[in-house]
């Protein structure tokens, strides 16, 4: 067993049940034009996960470790889309529309795509899902069970919306949750910051959060 020194207390994990997701790591809400700028966000804030996020699956491609990516997008027809989630609010470009990378948050287009820096490789699943949950309605429970995880270290964006509700997803589901700090962003900093505090309050309600270091230097006392 690893121990990382996380909040709200320790968190301890066997590497050989353990998988990293990170969650939409998409040109769609990283970059400028795509959904997230359509919904009125400021995608600049996203920037700051990027680096550590690489660094992180670096971490785990390393070990040999499973690494999972998800991407929120729809079916071309939209069919996989509630009306109340296209029609809500008043963005610039609505799911499906033309935008400036494709139709937008749609499944094959370019905005739809994971940032090059954080690009899948070989091996690695990816999960693509119509909802904020990264469990909702897709197979990701079942590539779980069958790789014998038990342990999940958290990444990706954003914060208090996919990253949270897929933790809490997870936790219900008996996973122990990992949530690396400096690997998650959201539009809005005292989002992040309030999500990070309600994940680790109450004993750890949702699981744990930790910064990238705490992770690395677990991991060092184990052999590549
Ligand atoms: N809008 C926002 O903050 N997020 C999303 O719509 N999706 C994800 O978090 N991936």
């Amino acid at each position: 067993m690893i121990t990382v020194d996380a909040n709200p207390f320790e968190y301890c994990f066997d590497p050989a049940s353990a998988a990293l997701v990170v969650i939409d790591m998409q040109r769609d809400f990283v970059e400028p034009g795509g959904f997230g700028e359509t919904l009125g966000n400021d995608v600049s804030h996203l920037q700051r996960a990027v680096d550590p996020t690489k660094r992180l699956l670096q971490l785990f491609r390393d070990r040999k470790m499973p690494v999972i990516h998800t991407r929120e997008n729809h079916l071309s027809d939209l069919s996989d889309c509630p009306l109340a989630k296209r029609a809500r609010g008043n963005p610039s470009l609505r799911i499906g529309d033309e935008g400036h990378m494709g139709r937008i948050l749609i499944r094959g287009e370019p905005g739809a795509e994971i940032i090059p820096e954080c690009a899948p490789i070989a091996g690695e699943l990816v999960i693509d899902k119509p909802g904020k949950g990264a469990f909702y309605d897709t197979g990701l429970d079942d590539v779980l069970q069958k790789l014998g995880t038990r342990s999940l270290v958290f990444a990706g964006v954003t914060t208090e919306v996919c990253v949270q509700t897929t933790m809490r997803e997870a936790n219900d589901r008996g996973y122990e949750c990992l949530l690396i700090e400096e690997a998650t962003e959201s539009y809005f900093p005292a989002f992040k910051e309030a999500t990070i505090e309600m994940i680790r309050a109450q004993g750890g309600i949702v699981g744990w959060t930790a910064p990238l270091k705490a992770l690395v230097e677990a991991l060092s006392t184990t052999s590549e």
